[in-house]
């Protein structure tokens, strides 16, 4: 049998903080809203969970980074709405706001979760905040808990 190494959806005393943007507010509080949910219903605490908001996506990276670098976090959990309908920059908003979220999970070590919603409409973007297609929120503090326990696996 191979060894599996894998992270499991139940939390342990994990330390979290969800970054938020703030443009698309009225999205984006669905999925802070849905991220702690799904955290406290995982068994984390109250107590460990830290949300800091900046004011659009495009800030999410610089914001994560000082966080993971603080050693406070076991994961950061990064929340935000680009909608391409209503932003003419939505290329570099949304692509910035990706790669500013990659480098700063790989140059700190600490998992930094892309849960930042990136769709053609504001449609699209209620659908996956809370309504048909799911809550984005939820999903990325499920990743944020499966990483933190992988990665103690991997200590
Ligand atoms: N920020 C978002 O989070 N979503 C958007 O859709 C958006 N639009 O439409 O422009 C947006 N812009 C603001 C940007 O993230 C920065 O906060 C701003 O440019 C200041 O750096």
């Amino acid at each position: 049998m191979p060894r599996v190494l894998e992270g499991k959806l139940v939390d342990k005393g994990g330390r979290y903080a969800l970054v938020a943007a703030r443009f698309n507010e009225f999205i984006v509080e669905k999925l802070v809203a849905g991220a702690v949910d799904t955290l406290l219903r995982h068994g984390a605490e109250d107590a460990n969970i830290d949300i800091v908001r900046v004011p659009g996506a495009f800030e999410l990276g610089v914001v994560c980074k000082r966080l993971a670098d603080s050693g406070d976090y076991d994961a950061i959990i990064a929340l935000g709405c680009v909608i391409r309908g209503g932003t003419a920059h939505f290329d570099y908003v949304a692509g910035e706001a990706a790669k500013g979220l990659a480098a700063a999970g790989m140059a700190s070590g600490v998992p930094v979760i892309f849960g930042v919603l990136t769709t053609e409409s504001i449609e699209q973007a209620i659908e996956r905040a809370g309504t048909k297609m799911g809550n984005k929120g939820a999903e990325a503090a499920l990743s944020a808990i499966e990483m933190v326990d992988l990665m103690r696996k991997l200590e």
